[in-house]
């Protein structure tokens, strides 16, 4: 059902890296910063101050196109343990207000506050408050957006950036999305934007007055669901992610055993399981765990990690053979054999990794140039 009373929050940081490189230095302050790879190195840039996005630089343009525009921009690679710990810190700072936080990436998130306020004033309120905790703890600005759903929410955020405040009332959201360009809708990327511009739509009033048939016979169910937005409709619930420290699976034998290949034939059964639960999440692990339970009821556990982190069921057996070799002394019974990955690399790691500029509803439209 479509929800009329709720009160979402979309926080996202100002410049994210760069205004954590600028914090860090003070001398960069005021100066236009880029983080990303070297321009003589085909790298491209992560993202710019605020300072060298007046010269065109923004997230994704190849680095030597950047110090074309800005010749006084000062290049600096990423530090990523530096940019999550912090996200760390402001993902805390939202959890405290509600348990319905929906990080999208290090820097930005979704919360559900409605438990929390009566109107979205109260709401704007709130979203101050955040913003000063952040100010406080971090010495960085954040954007916040305040609205009654997650689509106008983020738009919200977006529209006074840096340090911006904004609220989208009920009231406000149909000039809002009538005026605004197509390609500010959530899930309309550069191929549909083209479409619809082919055919004189150029705003979210075109779009309504398309009319939701029309939108469905071009576009399949992506049409509806534009059509909802056009019209200021977004139910989807803001989706908290667990923090999730490991997964893994075990099994108690129904008897206890020693033949040494029906254990490995187990422990492969249970990479199967592990591997399809990790695959669900979009994760992967860099410590591989093998979890033995003696006759005894003793319990030992002997562990590998790697960089690159494990994923699949093939990459597991063989690690966890050597490791059961190594505990196995032939005289004891095995009760209980259980496989862990643990060292979760987080689906934020898995963006930064992918370089995802904008969340859209069609895969082939996902990366933006
Ligand atoms: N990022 C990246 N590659 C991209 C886009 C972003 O590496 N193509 C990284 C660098 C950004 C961080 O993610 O600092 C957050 O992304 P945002 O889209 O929120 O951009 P910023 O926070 O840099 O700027 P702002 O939110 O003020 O527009
Ligand atoms: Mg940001």
């Amino acid at each position: 059902m479509y929800e009329t009373t709720r009160a979402i929050l979309h926080l996202d940081l100002d410049a994210f890296y760069a205004s954590i490189e600028q914090r860090d230095h003070p001398e960069y302050r005021g100066r236009p910063v880029i983080v990303g790879g070297s321009p003589d190195r085909r790298g491209v840039v992560a993202t710019a101050s605020y300072e060298a996005r007046r010269y065109g630089v923004h997230s994704a343009m190849p680095s030597r196109t950047a110090q074309r525009l800005c010749p006084s921009a000062i290049f600096l690679p990423a530090r990523f343990e530096v940019y999550r710990a912090v996200s760390q810190q402001i993902m805390a700072i939202f959890r405290q207000q509600t348990t319905l936080v929906e990080p999208l990436s290090l820097d930005e998130a979704y919360l559900d506050v409605t438990e929390a306020v009566h109107t979205l004033a109260e709401a704007a309120r709130l979203a101050r408050e955040i913003k000063r905790q952040i100010w406080d703890q971090t010495n960085l600005t954040a954007s916040a957006g305040v609205s009654y759903c997650k689509f106008l929410a983020k738009l919200a955020s977006d529209a006074h950036k840096p340090d911006g405040l904004t609220v989208i009332s009920k009231e406000e959201a149909s000039d809002f999305l009538d005026a605004l360009p197509i390609e500010k809708f959530f899930g309309v990327g550069k191929v549909t934007a083209a479409k619809l511009r082919d055919l004189g739509i150029q705003t979210g009033a075109d779009l309504k007055h398309l009319g939701e048939e029309r939108l469905h016979d071009l576009l399949g169910k992506h049409g509806e669901q534009l059509y909802r937005f056009a019209c200021g409709e977004d139910g989807r619930p803001v989706e908290p992610v667990r923090e999730r420290k490991s997964v893994g699976k075990e099994v108690t034998l129904e008897r206890d055993i020693r033949d040494q290949s029906e254990m490995e034939r187990i422990l492969e059964h249970l990479s199967l399981q592990v591997e399809r639960r990790l695959v669900e999440l979009g994760i992967a692990g860099k410590t591989l765990t093998l979890k033995v339970r003696w006759s005894t009821f003793e319990l030992v556990t002997r562990a590998v990690s790697r960089p690159q982190g494990y994923q699949s069921a093939q990459e597991m057996p063989p690690v966890l053979r050597t490791l059961l070799s190594g505990l196995l002394d032939g005289k004891r019974a095995v009760r209980l054999l259980g496989v862990i990955i643990s060292g979760l690399i987080s689906p934020d790691e898995r963006y930064r990794a992918r370089k995802i500029v904008t969340p859209s509803l069609w895969q082939d439209e996902h990366v933006e140039a």
